[in-house]
C-alpha cells in the first residue's frame, strides 16, 4: 500500500431511514483497509435534485487518509454500497446509500469507471456546504477554490440535523 492520501467521500441516502444507513456508512469507511476517518461533516436533510419524484435525501461528506488507490477506494465504496442492499434501478433515482469519491489528493482523473473531481461536486449544494464544514480552505483540483464555488451556491433547502449523541 502506498502512502496515505486525502480522499473526500460524498454520502447521500433517501431510503430504508437514511440518517442510520449514512451512521452506519461512516463506521465502515473507518474500516476500510488502510484508511482512517479523519472527518465527517454534519447530516444535511435536502430535497432531491434531479429529474426523478423522491423522497428527499440525507448528505454528508467524509474525509479520509488512504493508502488505497484511487480504483480500489472505489471497488470499497461500492462493496459498501452493496452492503447497504443498493439496488441501482434508475439514473438518479433513489437509493439506500450512495458513496461518490469526490475528490482523491490533488489529483485529476477521467477514466470510463472514475472521474474526479466528482462532475458534479463544484455545483450540488449539498456536496458544497457538508465539504466546507471539514475543509473550508479546499482547492477543486481544475476548478478553484471551494469558496468561490459555495459563494454562488445557496443553501436554501439544506437542513442540519442535529446528532443526538
Ligand atoms: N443524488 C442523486 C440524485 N439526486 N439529490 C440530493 N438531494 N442528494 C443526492 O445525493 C442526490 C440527489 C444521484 O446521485
Ligand atoms: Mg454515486
Ligand atoms: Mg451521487
Amino acid at each position: 500500500m502506498s502512502e496515505a492520501v486525502q480522499a473526500y467521500v460524498g454520502l447521500g441516502s433517501n431510503l430504508e431511514q437514511p440518517e442510520e444507513q449514512l451512521l452506519r456508512a461512516l463506521e465502515e469507511l473507518s474500516r476500510l483497509p488502510g484508511t482512517r476517518l479523519s472527518a465527517s461533516s454534519g447530516l444535511y436533510r435536502n430535497p432531491p435534485m434531479g429529474p426523478v419524484p423522491q423522497p428527499d435525501y440525507v448528505n454528508a461528506v467524509a474525509a479520509l487518509e488512504t493508502g488505497l488507490s484511487p480504483l480500489e477506494l472505489l471497488d470499497g465504496l461500492q462493496a459498501i454500497e452493496q452492503a447497504h442492499g443498493r439496488v441501482r434501478i434508475e439514473r438518479w433515482g433513489p437509493r439506500t446509500l450512495d458513496l461518490d469519491l469526490l475528490l482523491y489528493a490533488e489529483r485529476v482523473i477521467d477514466e470510463p469507471r472514475l472521474q474526479v473531481p466528482h462532475p458534479g461536486l463544484h455545483e450540488r449544494p449539498f456536496v458544497l456546504y457538508p465539504l466546507a464544514e471539514i475543509a473550508p480552505g479546499l482547492i477543486i483540483p481544475g476548478r478553484g477554490s471551494l469558496a468561490e464555488w459555495l459563494a454562488q451556491c445557496p443553501s436554501s433547502g439544506l437542513a442540519r440535523i442535529d446528532r443526538h449523541v
